[in-house]
């Protein structure tokens, strides 16, 4: 039978680990360890980094583990590249869940940026009140545009203040929904968006609430992920792992 680790940190991985364990599958979910209370799971979790690629490797061999599936997040860059390389070291099959990127819609204000670097100098200019959708991991980025007002929204509360002048702090984990997202955009009175294009339903909301309220948006693109076999569908990696359960028991293994 299958042993899965699954790289996970998304709605999506949080999805197919309930499938997983509904189909007795024995699964493993891995987090960084960035977040104080990740969401609770269905499947053993562990916590923390791999040590790399070969580190990650190592923990493949270590607890032999026949199919590795990365479901974690379009920016989670090194990670996914991490699980390629590792898959290719210890020869585990490896498959990713993702979800595709967001396109702009009728009535969308969307300007693409290709990374959070220019993100920060579109901001050049007179001061404005700007929603900075990018959680904690790239804040001090911005204080080389610290003429404007910024609301930010992060997981789990700061240990230090965010070094931003003039900042609005919220607490909240997605997903999020439209209308909290219309409210806070209007509490603060906020006249641009910034966003990674993170895909899926989690983090949509704020699209959908710039839209209504008329606010351009500055997208930021994904960066790139080495090739790798990738299905957005996670019924799609059940049958991948079915085929493999079946080439094993044909393998007598
Ligand atoms: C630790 C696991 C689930 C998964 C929920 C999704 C949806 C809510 C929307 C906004 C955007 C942002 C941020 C965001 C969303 C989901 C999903 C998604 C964006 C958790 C989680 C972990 C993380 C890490 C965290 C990052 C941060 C990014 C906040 C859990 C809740 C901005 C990305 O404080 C920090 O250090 C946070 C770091 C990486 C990006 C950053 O640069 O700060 N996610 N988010 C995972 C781990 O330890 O391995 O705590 O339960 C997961 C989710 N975050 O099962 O319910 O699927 O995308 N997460 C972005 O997309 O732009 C918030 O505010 O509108
Ligand atoms: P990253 O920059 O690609 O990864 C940096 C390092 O963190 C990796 O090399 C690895 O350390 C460790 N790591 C990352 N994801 C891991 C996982 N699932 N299990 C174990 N170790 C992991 O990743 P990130 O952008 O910091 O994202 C961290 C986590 O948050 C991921 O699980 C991701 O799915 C989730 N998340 C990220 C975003 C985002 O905007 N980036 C949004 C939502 C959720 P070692 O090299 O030591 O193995």
């Amino acid at each position: 039978m299958p042993k899965v680790l699954l790289l996970g940190g998304t709605t999506e991985a949080s999805a197919l680990a309930g499938l997983l364990a509904g189909s007795g599958v024995d699964t493993t979910l891995s987090y960084a360890g960035r977040t104080a209370s990740p969401r609770a799971q269905p499947v053993p979790v562990r916590v923390g980094g791999f040590g790399g690629a070969d580190g990650l490797a190592d923990w493949l061999r270590e607890n032999r583990v026949t199919h590795l599936i990365d479901a974690t997040h379009p920016f989670a860059a090194t990670m996914s590249a991490n699980a390629v390389a590792a898959a290719r070291l210890a020869g585990t099959p490896l498959i990713a869940l993702t979800r595709p990127a967001w396109a702009p819609q009728q009535g969308d204000r969307w300007s693409h940026v290709a990374d959070v670097g220019a993100a920060v100098s579109g901001l050049a200019g007179p001061a404005r009140r700007i929603m900075l959708a990018l959680g904690r991991m790239h804040v001090a980025e911005f204080v080389a545009q610290p003429q404007h007002h910024y609301l930010l929204r992060f997981v789990d509360a700061p240990e230090a203040a965010p070094p931003l002048p003039r900042h609005s702090l919220v607490v909240d984990r997605g997903p999020f929904t439209v209308e909290g997202d219309i409210r806070l955009m209007r509490e603060h009175a906020i006249e641009v968006v910034v966003c990674k294009n993170a895909g899926g339903t989690g983090a949509q909301a704020k699209l959908a609430a710039a839209r209504e309220l008329g606010l351009p948006v500055t997208m930021i693109d994904r960066p790139a992920i080495p090739e790798r076999h990738e299905v957005h569908d996670p019924a799609d990696v059940l049958q991948w792992l079915d085929h493999a359960a079946a080439s094993i028991a044909e393998r007598g293994v």
